[in-house]
């Protein structure tokens, strides 16, 4: 076991029993000139989690910890994306239609893979998720019981939105979660630093959160 200096209290975790797990770290929501910029954000907001990430992602894979990749998006037919949220968005912007880096939210298009400087290893598994949470409709509480894992360490963006909506569906079903803070980012600085608050509020309501130092420096 070894110990990680976390909000609201230090927690105590199992390396052979704790995945880490990086969220929608694509090209369309984190690189100049794709969807999340067409939309008016300013992509920088979000690359300031990548070196945080690239170090965690070294700590976990040399801590011998699963590894677990996530990516938005939808069948090129769209037929798992739900209407209600095909309409939604400004025209010309929404799911499916052409964007900068390829069709918006499609799998296999340029925008939908994982940004190059944090690309998966061979053996990572990559789940492909149709919804912000990144159980709904995926395989990956089966692959999380599977490798006997009682404990997420959490990365990714956007941390109001996927990454809270995955710590919730994680939380209930028993998983502890640790959001590395300095690891999630948002287009909203604010809704990142509430994000945050709201996890480690009320005694740990969602769970704990944590640095990748202190993250970093337990698993060494
Ligand atoms: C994610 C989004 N990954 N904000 N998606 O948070 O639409």
């Amino acid at each position: 076991m070894v110990l990680v200096d976390a909000q609201p209290a230090p927690i105590a975790l199992d390396p052979r029993h704790t995945a880490l797990l990086v969220i929608d770290m694509q090209r369309d929501f984190l690189e100049p000139g794709g969807f999340g910029a067409a939309l008016g954000n300013d992509v920088s907001l979000l690359g300031a989690a990548v070196e945080p990430c690239r170090m965690l992602l070294a700590a976990a894979r040399a801590a011998g910890l699963t590894i677990i990749h996530t990516r938005e998006g939808h069948r090129p037919d769209l037929s798992d994306a739900p209407p209600a949220k095909v309409e939604r968005g400004p025209p010309g912007l929404r799911i499916g239609d052409p964007g900068p880096m390829g069709r918006i939210l499609i799998r296999g298009e340029p925008g939908h893979e994982i940004i190059p400087a944090l690309a998966p290893e061979p053996g990572e598994p990559v789940i492909d998720k149709p919804g912000k949470g990144a159980f709904y409709q995926t395989d990956l509480d089966l692959v999380l019981r599977n490798r006997g894992v009682d404990t997420l360490l959490v990365a990714g963006v956007t941390t109001e939105v996927c990454v809270h909506t995955s710590v919730r569906e994680a939380n209930d079903r028993g998983l502890r979660c640790i959001v590395v803070g300095d690891c999630c980012a948002s287009y909203f600085p604010d809704f990142h630093a509430t994000a945050l608050a709201m996890i480690a509020a009320q005694g740990g309501i969602f769970g704990w959160v944590a640095t990748v130092a202190a993250v970093a420096q337990a698993l060494d």
